[in-house]
């Protein structure tokens, strides 16, 4: 699976958080509690610096909370960023950010100075949303249009908590094949750009090996199928997903299963671990020194010619 984040609008981003770094003393990063590490922007640790940072995990409400749990765990003991789990049918907790923020920023209030915010994340992951409530009115759009986004204005959340209501939208980890699927399954990607089929057959797979009650209880099946295949084609049979000749319609079948786990109809579900991504990651290393190996030796057998 491809997904095309293009340079320009990386560069573009980039450059703005530079910009508004100087003018802000905290930054929030909202993450997909079901995805914490794909969701991640993958510059945004260098490029804050030591600027400190809270990690949002939001719509807590999709994902498993056991997983939600060890994912605050590590990112605040490998990052160094403290963490806070939300979902917007909980707004108590949502407005724990802001004593967060002044704790983290204790100096500051101590000596009774303001605290400039920014909430920066992947499209769709809640910015808005997380700010409207914290606001405590309508004030970001659901749905951020150029248009609506004019001059960046600033909110005052009370006890000295400020907030830049322009939200930083930022790019997903997509080094990661796998994590571009994660993103496609939780909604992170537009669906024009993506093959249903093909991102369900990923979600599928994962799904029987690791979510198998959440598959019986929602589609009735005792006892489940050896491979993603076989479990779309059921599926498909019992969505009544049929094309013309009795084939299955994956594509449709896809499409299905995959607004069923989006809106949470089959339970409370993560869609990677620690464990997962350390070894996604130490494969990566792994691939990227070969590729690297390989130039150096392409390079050294030109220089011999
Ligand atoms: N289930 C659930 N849905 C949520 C939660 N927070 C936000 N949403 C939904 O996610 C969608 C996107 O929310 P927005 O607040 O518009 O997200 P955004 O990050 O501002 O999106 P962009 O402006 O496109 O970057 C909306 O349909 C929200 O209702 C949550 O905690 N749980
Ligand atoms: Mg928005």
């Amino acid at each position: 699976m491809k997904i095309n984040w293009y340079p320009g609008h990386m560069h573009k981003a980039s450059k703005e958080i530079k910009e508004a770094l100087p003018h802000i003393d905290l930054i929030i990063e909202v993450l997909d509690a079901r995805i914490p590490y794909s969701s991640q922007n993958p510059v945004l640790s260098d490029l804050r610096q030591e600027t400190p940072c809270i990690r949002i995990l939001n719509k807590s409400d999709l994902a498993d909370p056991a997983l939600t749990e060890r994912w605050q765990t590590f990112l605040e003991q490998e990052q160094g960023v403290k963490t806070l789990a939300t979902r917007t049918d909980q707004p108590e907790k949502i407005k724990q950010i802001i004593d967060l923020c002044r704790k983290m920023l204790a100096d500051k209030v101590a000596a009774n100075r303001v605290i400039r915010t920014m909430i920066m994340g992947i499209p769709n992951v809640g910015k808005s949303t997380l700010i409207n409530i914290l606001a405590g009115k309508t004030i970001a759009k659901t749905g951020n249009e150029p248009a609506v986004t004019q001059r960046q204005q600033r909110i005052n959340l009370g006890q000295n908590v400020i907030l830049s209501d322009t939200p930083g939208v930022l790019w997903p980890n997509v080094e990661n094949i796998n994590s571009g699927y994660r993103l496609a399954i939780t909604g992170a990607i537009k669906d024009t750009a993506m093959h249903y089929d093909d991102v369900a057959f990923f979600a599928a797979d994962y799904l029987l090996s690791r979510y198998p009650e959440c598959l019986k209880q929602r589609f009735q099946i005792d006892d489940l199928p050896e491979t993603e295949v076989e479990l779309m084609s059921l599926i498909g049979q019992k969505r009544g997903c049929l094309k013309t000749g009795k084939q299955i319609d994956m594509d449709k079948t896809g499409k299905i299963l995959l607004q069923e786990i989006r809106s949470g109809k089959l339970g409370q579900i993560s869609w990677e671990s620690p464990e997962i991504v350390n070894e996604e990651q130490a494969e990566l290393e792994r691939l990227r020194a070969a590729k690297a190996a390989k130039k150096a030796a392409r390079k050294k057998k030109r220089s011999f010619r």
